[in-house]
């Protein structure tokens, strides 16, 4: 029997041995650091810290993360490097970050908070309400996360720019790539989401320049990692007023320290890394689908490019 070695110390392990179980009932699950015979471990399904743990298991034939970011990961030691890395791909986890994009940038376009604010002093004053068709979305990384919100802004009625590391052709958007063409990029959004995987490239991507390459006024949504964003430069374009607005769900450091500014900034809106959580019920299905075909000999799907980054 197959045996797959689980360690996160964030999520549920009992919840994913029951999910993956019931997918692949010839899957033994086990939980580090209770994992008995080494040997048998063909599989490690991982977030964070990983230690020497894997170099542990002579027969390891895949090393699955549990999020669709690799960044946890590929900067370990312990991650070895002749076994292919399969980051997480679930089309539920695709449809929660669509869903929180969405809930931001209709917020931001529909000037709720200031509604909210109003609402909080009784005062009735309705503001003038700009169109869809002049809010242009701009998303950094253009890849299973960035595509489908593209699709669904687009749906919406508003134009969508995307901005990618290779070139791209979508009728729905319009594509930029590469560092030439950042610039042009940024020039007219309304809003601008991150969703890059966080590599050496796109470390610090959020800074003063970027920032000021932005239409003044713009917002921005960060919901991939903390590392994209100089909070420092963040901060200063909010309180000049360049930036009218920014929702972080990613920090540098998580939990992000109480004595953070980001916390009682009146323009930003936090919430916990919740963007899109990632369901073992359905989530499971990926890596069980994945270590049937490694059995069978079959190309994985979702193997990390380490050389990429992601
Ligand atoms: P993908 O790997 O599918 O897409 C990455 C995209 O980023 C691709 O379009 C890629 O370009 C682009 N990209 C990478 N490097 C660069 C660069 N240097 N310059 C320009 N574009 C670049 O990732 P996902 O869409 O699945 O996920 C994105 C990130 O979202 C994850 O890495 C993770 O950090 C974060 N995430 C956050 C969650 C949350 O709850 N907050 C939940 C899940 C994920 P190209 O297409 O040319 O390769
Ligand atoms: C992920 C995440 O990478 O949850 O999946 O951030």
């Amino acid at each position: 029997m197959p045996t797959l070695l689980f360690k996160s110390a964030i999520d549920d392990p009992l919840r994913w041995k029951r999910a993956l179980e019931a997918k692949m009932p010839d899957l033994e699950v086990c939980v580090w650091p209770e994992c008995g015979n080494t040997e048998k471990v063909e599989y490690a399904l991982v977030w964070g810290e990983i230690g020497d743990m894997l170099r542990t298991l002579p027969n390891l034939k895949i090393v699955f993360s549990l999020g669709a970011g690799v960044d946890h990961l590929l900067p370990q030691e312990g991650l070895p490097r002749d076994v292919p890395t399969v980051r997480m791909l679930d089309a539920a986890l695709t449809q929660g970050m669509s869903e929180y994009l969405m809930y931001h940038v209709l917020r931001f376009h529909r000037r709720m908070s200031e509604y909210e604010s109003q609402q909080r002093a009784r005062v009735w004053r309705p503001m003038p309400q700009t169109e869809a068709r002049d809010c242009r979305i701009g998303i950094m990384g253009l890849g299973v996360l960035g595509g489908d919100a593209a699709e669904k802004f687009h749906a919406l009625g508003f134009p969508v720019s995307g901005w990618s590391r290779g070139p791209k052709s979508r009728s729905d958007i319009r594509c930029y790539h590469g560092k030439a063409q950042l610039k042009a990029f940024l020039r007219d959004l309304r809003v601008l989401v991150c969703l890059l995987p966080l590599t050496a490239d796109t470390t610090g991507i959020i800074n003063r320049d970027t920032l000021a390459a932005l239409p003044r006024g713009a917002c921005v949504v960060n919901a991939a990692r903390g590392g994209h964003v100089v909070d420092n430069d963040l901060l200063a374009a909010l309180d000049a007023g360049d930036l009218a607005g920014a929702v972080l769900d990613v920090f540098e450091h998580e939990p992000l320290p109480a004595s953070h500014p980001f916390w009682s900034h009146p323009r930003v809106t936090l919430t916990p890394h919740i963007a899109s959580l990632t369901n073992p019920d359905t989530a499971a299905s990926h890596v069980v689908d994945n270590v049937r075909r490694q059995r069978r000999g079959e190309p994985l799907v979702g193997v990390v490019d380490a050389a990429k980054g992601y």
